[in-house]
């Protein structure tokens, strides 16, 4: 080994290390363990970090709502149910009903909701997904099936599931620092091929924040974390605007045994909800199924994205891995 590589390799440590201690996204605090569900069955038999069955029962019991589509009863069903289980699970719930225009000219009428954890505390992390479905199954082979809405188990309901079991475990076991776990509506309404079009209730959070002063240190994207065999990437805008939050999460993943799943490579670009928050000034990371080489999971955007295609191991990889992150830093 040259002498130039051994200064290299020291300098990067040095600085991987800096980066590490500095990051207030990425600074130690305590670990705790919390109560199984099943449903809304809590039982304390096993202390575990994560409920991957009680996730799946959230993603379930959104698609029994119906595709949650803005305009539509399910839509309103849905947005109700989700601000009182965020309620039920001990947050402090703030609402932003708001209408928006999408790229057809169609009025949405779109809510965002927030369950805020230690309101006060001025170092936050703020958690998302994405609550509304696609109104089209546009990427069907079928079709016929092409104008219908799609049921989002993946494309939606599953970031939502994850971070609903995470609200329980929160409920439980409140974190010592903030926490914002917020469902954005409005996500799916876009047409290919035009980049502003999509992720519309992201924006306007980022534009109008409902809460004066509003700031997170940092933000984590959950969309399409429950697929069969799913594998996550380290999505390229992530990568580029909150690296050391990446690397915190892609590390915690290996470190809990999820290496396989979690891929530590950086991935595609893909653009989400995150995209609008890095423009407001939070790093943001976008954990989401996008394989470099054949794109999105197969259902995407069809017919097929239901409860048959949704993996209760996937979502317990990715809720394990979120939680133990924010038991250690938060
Ligand atoms: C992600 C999930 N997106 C929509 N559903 C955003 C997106 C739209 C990403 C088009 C790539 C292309
Ligand atoms: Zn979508």
């Amino acid at each position: 080994m040259t002498i130039t590589r051994t200064l290299y390799l020291l300098l990067t440590s040095l600085a991987t290390c800096c980066a590490a201690l500095c990051w207030s996204c990425t600074a130690k605090g305590t670990a705790a363990g919390a109560g199984t569900v099943t449903d809304s069955v809590v039982s304390t038999e096993k202390s575990e970090v994560f409920s991957a069955d009680s996730a799946y029962a959230y993603v379930a019991r959104q698609v029994a709502f119906g595709p949650r589509v803005p305009n539509t009863d399910a839509h309103m069903r849905a947005g109700e149910w989700l601000a009182s289980e965020l309620k039920r699970h001990g947050a402090v719930v703030v609402d932003q009903p708001v209408t928006l225009t999408a790229f057809d000219g169609t009025k949405l009428k779109a809510r965002n909701i927030m369950g805020r954890y230690n309101p006060d505390s001025p170092q936050r992390l703020l958690l998302l997904a994405h609550w509304d479905c696609r109104p089209w199954a546009d990427e069907d082979s079928d079709e016929a099936k092409r104008s219908e809405p799609v049921d989002g188990a993946n494309d939606g309901a599953s970031g939502v599931g994850v971070l609903l079991e995470i609200a329980r475990q929160l409920g439980i076991d409140s974190p010592s620092k903030g926490i914002d776990i917020l469902f954005v509506d409005a996500e799916d309404w876009g047409s290919e091929g035009d980049s502003d079009s999509w992720a519309l209730g992201a924006r306007h959070f980022a534009a109008h924040p409902p809460v004066e002063g509003y700031s997170a240190d940092c933000a984590i994207l959950l969309d399409m974390v429950g697929g069969k065999d799913a594998r996550f990437y380290r999505e390229y805008f992530s990568e580029n605007a909150a690296p050391e939050l990446s690397d915190a999460l892609w590390q915690t993943a290996g470190r809990l045994g999820h290496g396989e799943r979690f891929i530590n490579r950086i991935g595609t670009a893909v653009t989400d909800d995150h995209v609008e928050l890095i423009k407001a000034g939070i790093p943001a990371i976008d954990i989401i199924e996008y394989n470099p080489s054949h794109g999105f999971n197969e259902h995407w955007h069809t017919s097929h994205d239901n409860m048959e295609g949704i993996s209760s191991e996937t979502l317990g990889i990715v809720g394990e891995t979120v939680m133990t992150y924010l038991r250690e830093n938060y």
